[in-house]
This record gives structure tokens, C-alpha cells and sequence, in this order.
């Protein structure tokens, strides 16, 4: 079996491909075409697949990428994925969550190659939790909107052209892995430090684990094309996980609010209801809460700078870089 997965230098791009190498998989790692790979995430789960440079933005690239590779199934990750950098750059990245999956669509439609499209919670907004397949779109940044385009789309092609494509509509999953400018690993890290300067401590998420997830991305290609929503059911806000990161780390740092890191428009409440999931797919959240917070806190906790300084020398893991 042969996968293409595009966002392979982040961090969900990092426990699928380890997933899929587990289970057998040929691996192609799309990276972003024009930037040096960032192999970290790689590296840290002891993965090499194979890298081949990609753009969402160049329909050209895309298509002759996947017609190089062949893959059987292709599994969407990449995007800018920021919400809040999404109001400074809007139209970037309307282009590359929204008209980058149509340029998937149009080079896979007519072949037989399953797609997931990596949509998301934010697409909900400020909808009523918890919130499952049924519930309405209102998203309240430019990253929701572009997404909402792309899930509509995968959805019209799949109705209008048989195209095989399942979107996995996640919510906030996190990691030691994960960006540092997020606010679960900007506390992890944060905690160790004498300061930390955050926006909305009351905004509540739906906090599970990176690797359960990319779990669920898989099973839905195993299963007929659908939409379903992957979450743990129970949220916290900032302010908890911030609680919870002190105790794990036993300090006390100056916590000041600072407007900067508020949003023009704040998503408030994301709990999701992932039973369609459970009851389809088999599929469950095996991480807690607390097990989440502890893990990435003491990671951080390891590394002296970002968790890449601490795998410094082990670089580069890459197999060979294929150019379509
Ligand atoms: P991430 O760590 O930010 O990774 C995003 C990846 O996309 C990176 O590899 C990045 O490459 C790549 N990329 C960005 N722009 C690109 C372009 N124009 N062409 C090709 N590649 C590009 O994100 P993640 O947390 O792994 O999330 C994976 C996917 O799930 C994303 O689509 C995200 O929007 C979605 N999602 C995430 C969550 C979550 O809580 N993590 C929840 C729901 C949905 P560089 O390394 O070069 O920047
Ligand atoms: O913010 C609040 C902030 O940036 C979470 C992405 O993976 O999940 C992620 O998007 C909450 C927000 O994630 C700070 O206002 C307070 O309410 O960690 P975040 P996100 O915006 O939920 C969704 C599902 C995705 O799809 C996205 O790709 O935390 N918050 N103070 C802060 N947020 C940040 N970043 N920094 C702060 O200082």
C-alpha cells in the first residue's frame, strides 16, 4: 500500500507517517516546495519516509506529484494551520486550506485514490457543544472559512463525482510535537520559565493526543467515504490546562494577560461528540487529560530550547527526495 501525505513536516504529518510505516506502508512525504524540509518530527518518532517537494498553491505541482507517486490513498494534512496568523494573512490561507484541497480534487477525480481531507472544529464557531456532524457551520476566522471550503468541496466532489474522500472533522489534538505557538505547548514550555504572557484564559477546548488521532484519519480511509467528527468529549479551558501544567511541574511562573494574543473573533466553547466515530469507525480517545498535560510538560521540561535542539545531530532522516 502506498500513501502520499502532504504536511509531512508537522505534527500530525509526523505520527501518521510513523503510524503507516508501523502498519506496512510505502511512505511519500509531501514538504513544502521552495523551504528545507524540517525533519524533527520525524526524527523524534524515528521515521524516514520518502520526501518529494509539493505546493498546494500549483495545481501543475499537485497534479504531477500525485500521477508520479500513484499512491493509493492520500492523506491531506498540510495548511496553515494557525488560526490567529490566519486574520493576518487571510488570503493565503483561504488558498491553501480551500482552493489547495480543490486542486487535490480535480488531479484525483476519475482514479482510485482515497483522500482525507484534515478538516476541523473551528469550523464550528461559536455553535452550542457539544458539537457533532449535524451541527451548523458558522466559522469566525479566515482559517475556519478556507476550511469550510474545502470540506463543502470534498463533499460535493464525493456527491458529484464518486470521489473517494473522507473528511475528518478534529478537534484540537496536541502533542510534544506540536508548534510552539499553539497554547498547550506554548504553556508546556511556558511553566519552566519565570514569565508567560497569555490572551484568553476562559476559551474552552476539546484537548486529545496527536497519536490517537491520526489513528482515527486512518480508519476512515479502511471505511466507506464520509464525514466524522474525532474528539474526546470533554473540555477544559486555558486556565485549567494551565492549572494542570503548574502541578506537573511543581513552579510558579508570573502569568500576565497580555491583548495581544486575544482574537478579532474568539471561538468560546468547542466540546465535541465523537459517537458516530465510536459506533462506525470503533474508534476511541485512549489519552486523558492530565496524561496529555504531563507528557508535553515534561518533555518540554527535557529541552533546553524547543524540543529540537534536544535531537540536534541526529539530522537529517531522510530516505531519498523524489522530484516529480
Ligand atoms: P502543523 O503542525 O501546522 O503542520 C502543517 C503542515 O502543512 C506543515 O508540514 C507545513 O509545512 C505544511 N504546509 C503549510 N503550507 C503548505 C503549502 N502551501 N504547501 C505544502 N505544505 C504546506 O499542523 P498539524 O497540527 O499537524 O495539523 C495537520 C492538519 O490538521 C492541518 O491541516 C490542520 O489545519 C488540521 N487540523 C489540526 C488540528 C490540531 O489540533 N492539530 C485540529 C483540526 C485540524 P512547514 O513545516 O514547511 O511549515
Ligand atoms: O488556541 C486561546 C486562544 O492557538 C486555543 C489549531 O490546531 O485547533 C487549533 O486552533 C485557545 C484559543 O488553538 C493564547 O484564544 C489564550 O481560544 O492553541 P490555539 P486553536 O485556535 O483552537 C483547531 C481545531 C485547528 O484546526 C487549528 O489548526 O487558546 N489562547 N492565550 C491562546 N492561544 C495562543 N495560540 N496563544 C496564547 O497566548
Amino acid at each position: 500500500m502506498r500513501a502520499l501525505i502532504t504536511g509531512i513536516t508537522g505534527q500530525d504529518g509526523a505520527y501518521l507517517a510513523r503510524l503507516l510505516t508501523d502498519y506496512g506502508y510505502e511512505v511519500f512525504g509531501a514538504y513544502r516546495r521552495g523551504a528545507s524540509p524540517r525533519t524533527e518530527r520525524l526524527a523524534y518518532l524515528n521515521v524516514s519516509p520518502e520526501m518529494v517537494p509539493f505546493e498546494l498553491g500549483e495545481y501543475e505541482n499537485v497534479k504531477r506529484t500525485i500521477d508520479h507517486i500513484k499512491p493509493d490513498e492520500i492523506y491531506n494534512l498540510a495548511a496553515q494551520s494557525f488560526v490567529a496568523d490566519s486574520f493576518e494573512l487571510p488570503t493565503y490561507t483561504c488558498d491553501v486550506n480551500g482552493m489547495g484541497v480543490l486542486r487535490i480534487l480535480e488531479a484525483i477525480r476519475g482514479k482510485d485514490i482515497r483522500l482525507y481531507q484534515a478538516s476541523t472544529s473551528e469550523m464550528f464557531g461559536n455553535a452550542t457543544p457539544r458539537q457533532s456532524e449535524t451541527t451548523p457551520f458558522i466559522p469566525r476566522s479566515p482559517y475556519g472559512c478556507g476550511k469550510l471550503l474545502a470540506h463543502s468541496l470534498c463533499r460535493n466532489y464525493r456527491e458529484s463525482y464518486g470521489v473517494q474522500v473522507s473528511c475528518g472533522i478534529l478537534f484540537n489534538h496536541e502533542s510534544p510535537l506540536r508548534g510552539k505557538e499553539f497554547v498547550t505547548q506554548k504553556i508546556a514550555y511556558g511553566v519552566w520559565d519565570e514569565h508567560l504572557r497569555l490572551g484568553n484564559l476562559e476559551a474552552k477546548r476539546d484537548w486529545g493526543h496527536a497519536r490517537d488521532y491520526v489513528k482515527a484519519m486512518w480508519l476512515m480511509l479502511q471505511h466507506q467515504p464520509d464525514d466524522f467528527v474525532v474528539a474526546t468529549g470533554t473540555a477544559h479551558s486555558v486556565k485549567d490546562f494551565l492549572t494542570a501544567a503548574k502541578q506537573e511541574s511543581g513552579t510558579e511562573p508570573v502569568v500576565t494577560i497580555d491583548p495581544k494574543f486575544y482574537r478579532p473573533a474568539e471561538v468560546n466553547h468547542l466540546c465535541g461528540d465523537a459517537t458516530k466515530a465510536r459506533e462506525i469507525l470503533g474508534w476511541e480517545p485512549t489519552t486523558t487529560f492530565r496524561d496529555l498535560v504531563g507528557e508535553m510538560v515534561r518533555e518540554a521540561g527535557k529541552c533546553s530550547g524547543y524540543f529540537w535542539d534536544s535531537i540536534d545531530g541526529k539530522l537529517p532522516r531522510i530516505k531519498s527526495v523524489i522530484t516529480a
